[in-house]
């Protein structure tokens, strides 16, 4: 049984210009499935050698796999796609499978559009792709049907099937991913020039953004052994001279008794790794005195999900934070010697040239290391697209990528918002490169951040940032020539509410209460707003 898994050749001007990253997918399947006995398998990353789709169908050829699987995230599903179709024709007998975001959520749409695709894996992958290929091996996938596998979809006779979810892993533990499957020399962090890995300590996460699915995609939060962790992150710096590594997950720090383990464990080992995360502000802030454990760690650069400059956003977003604590933290990880990043969503229909303004202030205010504008993406599986309903007209989702405007603000045009986004970068960066960055006392934190700086410089010397070289923009002077390049033809066959009840049934997540009350609180206020309505024009409800 040989199983090929590919990751497609999709870039974007954003996190890439850091470095080219280790795709964690690959190694956590490849660690599950060779554990069950599974070892035939192959990778090829055509993201990273930016192969085209021939140089694939050569590879695939030559390895004659049983398997083909390849992930998608969003912006990456047209490359899968094709990809996979290629896969169908060169290699007809071969089973071919999608996994990531995009699959798991807009399974209906994929598998209508590319019908070539034989199942699509359903969130957390380890368990579904293994007993999809047991089922492949053992010929139950053929005799009795894709449908013995739970957690994938796929389509019979011209009808789209989703098996019902299988669980969440509950024990972390069992998934001890196989890092030696990737092509190390290729996967080089910029600002410190040591190869980078982005190993898993959490899945999931508590809280329920509206503009973000991550937590609805692992459905429960769960925490791996720290010791665990630290052996599989000793492992990647002596076997795989790995010198930086950032945590995949979206809330590392909410378990504290276990992170703090973590800490303890690699001050212990005293590997000599820096690393990275990205986590809540309100973490930072309960965690306040322990901050210092966190940097003796090794732990240089926190990238704080702060978001908005005005609480109204906040509270839109469901963020649970405040403006208030996002200074707070940003000040105290400063404290702490910790580089800060501080991330904003901008684009939504409401924005204006005050409130990017108010952005850029707020920036200068909480004065973090670095700061990120990221473009609003309306993932279509997000509770905030459902709000937004026809204000979001683009459905390329390939241009879905934090760095092209989706939204049309009712302000401004996309090519002013892409300008004015950039102005604010060009204003903070400067003041960073000329004012702070060269400054620094602290050896480590200089380092990191002229080397932050080197990478920025040189994405903005290829024009690659924010893709500024593929749109066209040169400057303020070039806004009225800025294209996008949206593909009008793709479109979104908007799903009615029992659509996508449909497409959601059986998918549970740790979340059911808090999004009951937050419906019960929503029904309540427009009851409210009703009532004031009705008062205004009928007069006041005669009283009994
Ligand atoms: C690390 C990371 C990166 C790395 C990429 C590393 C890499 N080479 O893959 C960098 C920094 C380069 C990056 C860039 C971008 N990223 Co990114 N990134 C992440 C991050 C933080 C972790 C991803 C990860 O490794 N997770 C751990 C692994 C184990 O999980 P996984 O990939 O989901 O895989 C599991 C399942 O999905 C499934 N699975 C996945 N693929 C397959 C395939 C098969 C065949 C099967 C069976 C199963 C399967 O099984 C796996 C194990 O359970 C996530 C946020 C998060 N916390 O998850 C964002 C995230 C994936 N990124 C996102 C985006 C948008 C981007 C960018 C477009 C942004 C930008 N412009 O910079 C670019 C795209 C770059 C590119 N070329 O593709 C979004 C995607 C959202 C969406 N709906 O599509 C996320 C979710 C962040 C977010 N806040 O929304 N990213
Ligand atoms: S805290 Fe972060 S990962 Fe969690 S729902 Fe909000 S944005 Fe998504």
């Amino acid at each position: 049984m040989r199983i090929v898994l590919i990751h497609p050749n999709y870039h974007s001007g954003g996190a890439e210009i850091a470095g080219n990253w280790p795709p964690a997918w690959v190694a956590y399947l490849a660690g599950y499935l060779k554990h069950a006995g599974y070892t035939d398998l192959c990778f090829i990353d055509a993201m990273t050698h930016h192969l085209t789709d021939e140089q694939v169908r050569e590879r695939l050829l030559a390895l004659q796999p049983d398997i083909v699987g390849c992930t998608a995230i969003t912006p990456a599903i047209y490359k899968a796609e094709a990809l996979l179709k290629m896969a169908k024709e060169a290699l007809p007998q071969a089973v071919t499978v999608l996994g990531g975001i995009h699959g798991t959520f807009m399974y209906p749409q994929v598998l209508k559009e590319a019908p070539w695709i034989d199942a699509i894996v359903r969130g957390e992958g380890e368990q579904v792709f293994l007993n999809l290929v047991r089922a492949v091996d053992d010929g139950r996938w053929r005799s009795e049907g894709p449908g013995v596998v739970h957690g994938i979809a796929y389509r019979q006779d011209g009808k789209v099937v989703a098996t019902p979810a299988e669980p969440p892993i509950q024990d972390l533990d069992r998934v001890a991913p196989d890092w030696g499957v990737l092509e190390w020399n290729k996967y080089i962090y910029i600002p410190m020039g040591v190869r980078v890995a982005i190993p898993n300590f959490a899945r999931g996460c508590p809280f329920t953004c509206s503009f973000c699915s991550q937590w609805k995609f692992w459905r429960d939060y769960r925490v791996r052994d720290p010791i665990k962790v630290v052996d599989e992150i000793e492992t990647l710096v002596r076997e795989h001279q790995v010198g930086f590594f950032i945590l995949a997950d979206e809330e590392p720090t909410i378990h504290r008794k276990k992170f703090i383990a973590f800490c303890e464990e690699l001050i212990r080992r005293d590997l000599g790794v820096l690393w990275g995360i990205n986590t809540r502000v309100t973490d930072i802030l309960r965690d306040e005195a322990l901050l210092p454990l966190f940097r003796r760690a090794g732990l240089v650069h926190v990238s704080l999900g702060t978001e908005a400059a005005a609480q109204l956003k906040l509270d839109r977003f469901h963020k649970e934070t405040t403006v208030a604590q996002n200074k707070k933290a940003i000040a105290l990880l400063r404290e702490a010697g910790i580089v800060t990043e501080a991330q904003f969503i901008v684009g939504l229909e409401n924005e204006t040239a005050e409130t990017l303004e108010e952005t850029y202030q707020m920036a200068r205010d909480w004065n973090p290391d670095m700061a990120n504008w990221a473009m609003y993406t309306p993932w279509p599986f997000s509770d905030l697209f459902q709000e937004l309903g026809d204000k979001v007209e683009v459905f390329d989702f390939e241009k879905y990528n934090f760095v092209t405007p989706i939204m049309k603000p009712d302000a401004m045009d996309r090519a002013e918002l892409l300008d004015r986004v950039m102005h604010n970068y060009r204003r903070f960066f400067m003041n960073k490169a000329f004012l702070q960055y060269p400054w620094t006392k602290d050896r480590t934190r200089r380092r990191y951040l002229m080397g932050c700086l080197k990478a920025f410089a040189k994405s903005g010397f290829q024009r690659s940032f924010y893709d500024l070289g593929r749109v066209g923009y040169w400057g303020p002077q070039s806004k009225g020539k800025v294209d996008f390049g949206f593909a009008g033809e793709r479109v979104h066959a908007r799903p009615d509410a029992e659509a996508i009840a449909a497409a959601d049934e059986g998918w549970v997540t740790m979340h059911g209460p808090k999004i009951a009350k937050r419906r019960r609180e929503g029904e309540a206020i427009a009851a409210e707003a009703l009532a004031r309505m009705t008062e205004a024009v009928d007069g006041p409800a005669a009283t009994p």
